[in-house]
């Protein structure tokens, strides 16, 4: 008889629905309509907009970073709990779970900002694959930023959700192309957004308040911003929180009373099922609605 112990993901029902698990294997990504509210838009813009004016009133361990055009504020949920309406949201947990084996880990989450930069008119971009700092050549699965799909289920360590904060019409913001979280052939080594039809790059049309989860190990990019009004979106970044630890200042523990236990928890390394996942679990077998 075949003993196996309670971390396994043999036999784990999946969150995803089986339309989600086709798309996200075909595509590398997916898109939640309407994750947050309209206010809860407005409430996150004036926080953001108010600390990338006045960094001085970004308490610790906030860091706001300004440039000409442009800015980050990371570690986002230690600034006002409602960020946490973000990395905690249920909407998006239950495709980031279904994606690695219902253990997510948060190990970043950064508002940024971007202007229209007159001076990227013209020049190309790069595509990229997010690669923790170390880069694996073509060919080869780097275990930080790992896809597989098989039996049913799809295990994606790394996921990155990006919950837009203001409209975003085609040609700005995220750009992949599509698939290539799969692929495993070697990129022209001149690849770049423009090239088409060699890199058949996808944009977004996305509307204040929706989630694009992304594989990080599609190719893409940032198409430039090409709007009167900034660009201001929310990337939590999760893997699977077992065997990898992206970032050891995670959760900050002098700091633990500006977040939630369950927020805490979600950043931490845990390798079993964490509590806010088994909430979520137990919603979705009463039907309940996911907020
Ligand atoms: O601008 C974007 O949406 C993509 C940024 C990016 O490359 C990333 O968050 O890994
Ligand atoms: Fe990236």
């Amino acid at each position: 008889m075949l003993i196996r112990g309670d971390d396994s993901a043999i036999n784990l029902p999946s969150t995803l629905t089986e339309e989600e698990k086709w798309y996200f294997d075909l595509h590398g990504y997916l898109i939640l309509r309407q994750v947050i509210t309209p206010d809860e838009v407005l409430q996150m813009l004036s926080l953001g907009f108010n600390w990338l004016e006045h960094p001085a009133q970004a308490a610790p361990p906030l860091r706001v970073t300004v440039k000409e055009y442009g800015g980050v504020i990371n570690p986002l949920p230690y600034g006002d709990r409602i960020f946490e309406r973000t990395s905690l949201n249920e909407k998006v947990l239950r495709v980031v779970m279904g994606l690695m084996w219902n253990r997510p880990r948060l190990f970043n989450c950064a508002l940024v900002q971007e202007k229209k930069d007159p001076s990227l008119v013209g020049k190309k971009k790069k595509l990229h694959r997010d690669t923790s700092g170390f880069d694996f050549p073509d060919g080869f699965r780097n275990p930080h930023n790992d896809y597989q799909a098989g039996n049913g289920q799809i295990y994606s360590n790394f996921v990155n959700s990006a919950i837009t904060l203001v409209d975003v019409p085609k040609e700005n913001g995220f750009t992949c192309i599509p698939g290539t979280h799969k692929s495993e052939i070697s990129f022209p080594a001149d690849l770049d957004i423009d090239s088409h039809p060699w890199a058949p790059t996808e944009t977004f049309e996305l509307q204040a308040g929706d989630c694009l989860i992304f594989s990080p190990r599609l190719m893409h990019g940032t198409e430039f911003w090409k709007m009167d009004y900034d660009r201001m979106v929310i990337f939590n970044r999760y893997q699977f929180s077992f065997y990898f630890n992206e970032n050891y200042s995670l959760p900050i523990k002098d700091h633990a009373n500006r977040i939630s236990a369950d927020q805490f928890e979600l950043e931490s390394i845990q390798r079993g099922e964490k509590e806010f996942a088994r909430r979520i679990l137990d919603k979705m077998k009463r039907g309940e609605d996911l907020c």
